[in-house]
């Protein structure tokens, strides 16, 4: 249990040094027959793609997910042959309703001034084609799917393409095939980790090149997308997920552990518990082992794997050192198990999301709650947002100012012009400001 300065140090990142896990380096060495650096196979990775294309795509896919997929889009048939039970395409339903109805509440929408200066404003547009990354690995993400291309749609996106990791006798996860048939979109391709990004940043003969990736992934997907950035645009970084939950004496230790397991078992994931209650530390502590042990395997192998090497347990001194605590880890989730949980709202200052009392668990969030759960991990919630309509569009700023406010403001654009020793800006400026004859009248 970590206490005052040893808490704080253990809380404070470093976004630059992503950890790397042991079992990483070593699949590395063993696909590679050489030690490489994550950042190493992801160079290689780009490059092969970059040169070879489509060839890239399917070897890379055979060598780390053990399926070479000769075809890479997942047909039409396909798409419109798959099939759920009745009960899980409902919730489908459910989950795409909520979080459109989300997002459409966010204001999103530009400005145009028409005032005695003329007019200046933001015109705002949406992104021509976005490509939305799907982890597969331990789990099909329907969900993650839904949240990251309903906040595209609603922006306006006329263009969504699709990438996920094929299982290893190549199918796409029909659950995953039906969220995109509801979401209305039909270019998935079955291609994950760093090739997938690769494909979507530079494109390949049968991959087009997007504008904006969005979605999170593992390492490889990570360092892949810091790298082709540029070449694209990037919403965030979401990696390995993280959960901070803070608890008081009101809070039920049975919650707290299921809501620290339930992102445990996430691979990579990083719970945190700060508690101003020594005594719930101790109950929280005997239900994080016995329900534990209820959680059928593999779940619990994950689940325990993220508790034994990542967990931490941090006793706070009061509340307040709670959230203090909170802001400097940033975390993906920060959840408020305590008896007034909303008199702490005013304190947050760096989550990628709030989670507020026990109707309010971080799991719904993850579903149907409404709020995108593609949010930043990692620290970067110090300067990223979760998944959002506004990472979907571009600004465009507007000049339209009229002939009076040149003459006002146009000296002085003139003189910073000559400050900077650029006298041709300065001209452009007061060839206006004197007009000669055969000039078109200023507007
Ligand atoms: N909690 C994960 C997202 C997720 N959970 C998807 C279940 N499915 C990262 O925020
Ligand atoms: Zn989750």
């Amino acid at each position: 249990v970590l206490q005052g300065p040893d808490a704080r140090r253990a809380l404070t990142r470093t976004f630059n040094d992503l950890p790397v896990p042991d079992a990483v380096l070593a699949r590395i060495e063993a696909t590679f027959g050489e030690p490489l650096s994550p950042e190493a196979v992801v160079e290689r990775i780009l490059a092969d793609v970059r040169a070879r294309g489509d060839d890239a795509l399917r070897d890379w896919t055979g060598r780390l997910d053990g399926y070479r997929p000769e075809v890479l889009a997942v047909g039409a048939a396909e798409l419109a042959g798959a099939v759920v039970d009745e009960a899980l395409h409902g919730a489908i339903r459910t989950a795409i309703a909520r979080v459109r109805g989300f997002y459409e509440q966010q204001p999103a929408h530009g400005f145009l001034n028409h005032g005695p200066d003329g007019a200046l404003g933001q015109l705002v547009r949406p992104l021509g084609r976005v490509g939305v990354y799907v982890p597969g690995g331990l789990a099909p993400l329907i969900s993650t799917l839904i949240h990251t291309a309903v906040p595209a749609q609603v922006a306006g996106v006329p263009d969504i393409v699709v990438t996920t990791p094929p299982a290893r006798d190549g199918t796409v996860h029909p659950a995953i095939l039906v969220a995109a048939r509801e979401l209305g979109l039909t270019q998935l391709f079955r291609v994950g980790g760093a090739q997938a990004i690769g494909a979507l940043a530079y494109g390949t003969a049968s991959i087009p090149a997007v504008d904006k990736i969005a979605g999170p992934g593992n390492l490889f997907v990570v360092i892949a997308k810091r790298m082709v950035y540029g070449m694209a645009g990037i919403e965030s970084l979401p990696g390995p997920t993280e959960t901070l939950v803070v608890a008081d004496d009101s809070a039920s230790a049975r919650f707290v552990a299921a809501d620290l397991l339930a992102q445990a078992e996430h691979n990579g994931a990083e719970p945190v518990l700060v508690s101003t209650s020594r005594e719930l530390l101790i109950a929280v502590q005997a239900e994080l082992h016995g329900q534990l042990e209820a959680l059928p395997e593999p779940n619990r192998s994950w689940a325990r794997d993220s508790v034994l090497a990542r967990m931490k347990v941090v006793l706070a001194g009061s509340l307040d050192e709670a959230l203090s605590l909170a802001n400097l880890y940033a975390p993906e989730h920060l959840c408020l198990l305590t008896r007034d949980p909303w008199s702490l709202l005013g304190q947050v200052q760096r989550a990628g999301g709030v989670f507020l009392g026990e109707a309010s668990m971080e799991a719904l969030g993850d579903y149907v709650a409404g709020p995108s759960h593609v949010m930043p991990t990692g620290g970067t919630a110090r300067f990223m947002s979760p998944v959002n309509v506004r990472d979907f569009q571009n600004i465009i700023s507007v000049v339209g100012l009229n002939e009076a406010t040149l003459r006002r403001i146009g000296p002085a654009g003139a003189l910073l012009a000559r400050a900077e020793g650029l006298e041709a800006h300065a001209r452009a400026i007061e060839s206006r400001l004197a007009p000669e004859p055969g000039d078109t009248p200023g507007a």
